[in-house]
């Protein structure tokens, strides 16, 4: 063991270093302790794999039928080593399934204190709602306070991973899952989808904001209001990007996985069912409350289902939005 520590100090990384050999920066409180189980495992299992290895090529010419081609007959076991080679293994694996146990449980159990943030998956974006109602694409979180995120999915499933924090939990869509963390070094840290959701889901990432409590707060509290505070177009610019429809829309005329909307707003288009319609303001309601109900023609009927998860206000600015983004 004591030949070990030096070796598990080198190969992870530290707290206040950009990151170890292997891994990233330790960045939340469960990041020491599962970085330190992991090299533990690795370790021990290396040192088995070497001497189970190196033993076995040994024997093969030790013990080669030129060298004794009449074995002694009488060859029977040693109880010394058996009794050592099962006892210590079976204390070692007891101390591995112990460590996991531990770190499992703690890992499932938000202390209850929590901070807590509303995650929503869909494709091919996240959205983060706070308890003042504040609402964001990008994981906002103040520093050395426990957070516990509850997450839901809008369409398929989705698996939030934030590596620096050492968490990763399936979203899935009619249950919520949870993870926690709290979140022990200032700064930006990278947030994935890590579950194959899609044509886009490579570009389905974020970013965490680790800030003090006071400026997080203020944070918070500007979010929170900002429809009332923009410009309706600026507001609107916003929940644009907020609720993902820039996953799937663009405002400068190219084709993502719906039509762009640039320049679109009062002119006609085709239905898939051959009927033509204008896009107004009440179309444009339509759309994102019953996708499915006037499908463009051209484009499949894929777009999220956004209805419950929009509020009036986001609606309004939303159309003010679209109605800004001219040629
Ligand atoms: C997963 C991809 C996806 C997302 C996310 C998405 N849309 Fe769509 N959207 C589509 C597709 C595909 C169409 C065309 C087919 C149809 O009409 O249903 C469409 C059509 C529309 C239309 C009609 C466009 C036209 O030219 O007639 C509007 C308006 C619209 N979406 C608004 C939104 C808004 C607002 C959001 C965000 C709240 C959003 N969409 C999010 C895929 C998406
Ligand atoms: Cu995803």
């Amino acid at each position: 063991m004591t030949l070990l520590l030096p070796l598990l100090a080198a190969l992870q990384s530290q707290p206040g270093q950009e990151g170890g050999f292997w891994f990233p920066v330790q960045a939340s409180n469960h990041a020491p302790f599962y970085d330190w189980v992991f090299f533990f495992i690795l370790i021990v299992s290396a040192v088995f794999l070497l001497a189970i290895t190196v033993s076995a090529i040994w024997f093969l010419f030790k013990y080669h039928r030129s060298r004794a081609p009449e074995p002694e007959p009488s060859t029977s076991h040693s109880t010394t080593i058996e009794i050592v080679w099962s006892v210590i293994p079976a204390f070692l694996l007891a101390y591995m399934f112990w460590l996991g146990f531990v770190g499992f449980m703690d890992h499932r159990t938000p202390p209850a204190d929590a901070y807590e943030i509303y995650a929503t998956g869909r494709k091919w974006s996240w959205s983060f709602t706070y308890p003042n109602g504040a609402e964001s694409e990008e994981l906002h979180v103040p520093l050395d306070r426990p957070v516990k995120i509850i997450m839901g999915s809008q369409d398929v499933i989705h698996s939030l991973f934030i590596p620096a924090f050492r968490v990763k939990q399936d979203v899935v869509p009619g249950r919520y899952t949870d993870l926690w963390f709290t979140a022990t070094m200032e700064g930006e840290f990278e947030l994935y989808c890590a579950e194959y959701c899609g044509k886009d889901h490579s570009s389905m990432q974020s970013t965490v904001f680790v800030q003090p409590e006071g400026q997080f707060n203020a944070w918070a509290e500007e979010a929170a209001d900002f429809i009332s505070k923009l410009p309706p177009a600026e507001a609107g610019a916003r929940v644009f990007k907020m609720k993902g429809c820039i996953a799937c829309h663009s405002t400068d005329g190219s084709v993502i996985t719906g039509p762009s909307f640039k320049g679109q707003f009062g002119t006609e288009r085709k239905l898939a069912d051959g009927s033509t319609v204008v896009m107004d303001e009440n179309y444009i309601r339509k759309s994102i409350l019953e996708p499915n109900s006037q499908v463009v023609a051209g484009f499949d009927p894929v777009m999220t289902n956004f209805q419950g998860q929009v509020t009036d206000d986001q609606i309004r600015v939303l159309i003010e939005y679209i109605k800004s983004v001219k040629e």
